[in-house]
């Protein structure tokens, strides 16, 4: 894994994490279990595809809607993208990313 960003995404008051697998650049959610550990290997979750295109990620809410959001830098075009959460552990795929910042 790489690129890990952490933060609440499923709006259950404990800390996730999220990550990038290196070698099929997917993007994992790990639910956090508010004791100082994840979720295994079982209870990760696939919410996102071609992220190892992205770096930087990081979480929060940019938005203020209550809900954690992401933000990652994408490799080719050095724009930094958000990208909505859904207050449910995932977030808004490629076409709802919002580009905010370039030459990052
Ligand atoms: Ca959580
Ligand atoms: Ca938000």
């Amino acid at each position: 894994m790489q690129d890990l960003a952490a933060g609440d995404l499923n709006g259950d008051g404990k800390t996730d994490v999220v990550g990038v697998e290196q070698e099929t650049g997917k993007l994992f959610f790990y639910p956090g279990d508010g004791k100082g550990g994840i979720g295994g290997g079982s209870t990760r979750k696939e919410i996102g595809t071609n992220w190892n295109s992205m770096r930087e990620l990081t979480m929060g809410d940019f938005d203020k809607d209550g809900k954690a959001d992401l933000l990652a830098v994408e490799n080719s075009t050095k724009k930094l993208f958000f990208y909505a959460g859904d207050g449910k552990g995932s977030i808004g795929g490629g076409g709802t990313r919002k580009e905010i910042g370039t030459n990052w």
